[in-house]
């Protein structure tokens, strides 16, 4: 394989500003590819050079693979990086690149299929000794085999697209009577969902706490970890604010889900960034519940924790260059938090609030970072993602950072559209977010006054 002499990022937002970043820091040209929204946009403006890909709906832009593929041999880039969201998991797009001598920039082709599969991936963590819920061992086939598999694990339980992830086509069934009806509604959901009806059951964990712990590893089998990340404050299945270390961890119980996930990682001979996420029970036992293969929103907060440019890493790994540096050399300092700011209107049920943002004001000073692609004068195109900057702040300890972020969120002003600036004021504001005592229903709680 040629060394990478050009990247084409096949994203958009705050993500490809962040790859075009670490990108020339290595001096490595780029190549932004953009829908026909977002042609006044940050990246498309940063990078060394832009084409337009198709009309703004993301499945004839940043998903329309031929078309991406073709800005690729015309303008010479022999890598491609996917980002998150869009292309960044997809199994065909990462073996079509690898067919055509581009560096798809992540892991190999095999590592998307093998986790994203997550009855697979579950029997092969099982294989390693990495604890897992009780439930099927692989897809459960028929009706007789689930309900013989629930007798065994007792109810609730929660049936799990095996094609699915990040909480889509899952079930949850409380009583024998609703398991029939449930059953069938997962399998349809999963085959119009996923094009493969397939399933599995696992025990429903009441609840739950998500950690998850930052992979880095090389084509020669080096791997480090960069600690976890909370993300358990969430809502609809996206994540609103994570950080690290998690409030919910002792030293001793960190240090076994760190090894849990290193363990994870090795069994498949990881190779390039990626996560491996646990759900915490309130007894603090732990299970693996899939692997995120591409670099993740919450980066971030690792790099801030760890002090290091995980995208730059990403991209020398792929370039074929070894690991250097060695697990006792990674160093955490201090806390981190990320809150993401989203163009919505928490007080009418968080609708997007696409549209101009006549003028903004970011936060900064000591322990301030902003990753964003907004500007004043910046449209906010409605057909995407809400998500429009990540304020991270980094401090000694849990409190002084908590501090931090609510003067930082003070000096943070968007002039045009609504965001949840303020909700995420209130939300670090609890008595339950200050005392670190949250779990993944805790918004769901907030919201309801529960
Ligand atoms: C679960 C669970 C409870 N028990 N599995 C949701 C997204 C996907 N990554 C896994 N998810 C869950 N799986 C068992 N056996 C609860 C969730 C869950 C959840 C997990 C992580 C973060 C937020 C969540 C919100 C609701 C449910």
């Amino acid at each position: 394989m040629d060394k990478i002499k050009k990247i084409l990022v096949a994203n958009r937002g705050e993500i490809a500003l962040r790859i075009i970043r670490s990108a020339k820091e290595l001096d490595i040209p780029t190549v932004a590819v953009f829908s026909k929204a977002d042609e006044k946009s940050s990246h498309v403006a940063f990078a060394d050079e832009a084409w337009c890909i198709g009309p703004s709906s993301p499945a004839e832009s940043y998903l329309n693979i031929p078309a991406i593929l073709t800005v690729a041999e015309l303008s010479g880039a022999n890598a491609i990086h996917p980002g998150y969201g869009f292309l960044a998991e997809n199994e065909e797009f990462a073996r079509i690149c690898e067919d055509s001598n581009i560096k798809f920039i992540g892991p190999s082709y095999q590592l998307l299929g093998l986790m994203g599969n997550k009855s697979q991936a579950r029997k092969t963590m099982k294989k390693a000794n990495v604890p897992i819920v009780p439930g099927s061992s692989g897809n459960v086939e028929t009706f007789q085999e689930l309900q013989k598999t629930v007798k065994s694990i007792g109810y609730p339980v929660i049936i799990k697209a095996a094609s699915g992830g990040g909480g889509k086509g899952m079930r949850i069934v409380r009583s024998e009577k609703e398991l029939e009806k449930k059953y069938n509604m997962a399998k349809n959901e999963a085959r119009n969902s996923f094009k493969d009806e397939s399933v599995y059951v696992e025990k429903y964990i009441e609840s739950p706490h998500h950690i998850e712990v930052q992979i880095l590893g090389d084509n020669y089998g080096n791997l480090i970890h960069l600690g976890e990340r909370d993300c358990s404050i969430q809502r609809k299945h996206q994540k609103i604010i994570e950080e690290s270390p998690s409030p919910k961890l002792s030293d001793e119980k960190r240090k076994k889900i760190l090894g849990s996930a290193m363990k994870a990682a090795k069994t498949i001979k990881y190779n390039s960034v990626g996560t491996i996420e646990f759900i915490v029970d309130k007894d603090l036992n732990y299970y693996f519940m899939e692997m995120n293969t591409r670099i993740q929103v919450e980066h971030t907060v690792s790099e801030e924790r760890a002090d290091m440019d995980l995208l730059s890493k990403q991209i020398r790994i792929a370039n074929g260059e070894k690991l250097k540096i060695k697990q006792e050399n990674v160093h955490f300092s201090g806390h981190v938090i990320e809150v993401r700011i989203n163009a919505e209107d928490p007080v009418n049920n968080f609708m997007p609030s696409p549209g101009l943002i006549k003028n903004v004001h970011f936060p900064g000073g000591y322990g301030v970072r902003i990753d964003t692609f907004i500007f004043p004068g910046y449209n906010v195109p409605p057909y995407y993602d809400s998500m429009i900057a990540k304020l991270i702040v980094r401090g000694e300890n849990r409190s002084q950072t908590i501090k931090r972020l609510n003067r930082a969120l003070d000096e943070f002003w968007i002039d045009g559209i609504r965001t949840n600036i303020n909700f995420l004021k209130e939300i670090i504001n609890t008595k339950a977010f200050l005392k670190g005592e949250y779990n993944t229903h805790f918004v769901e709680e907030f919201l309801s006054g529960t």
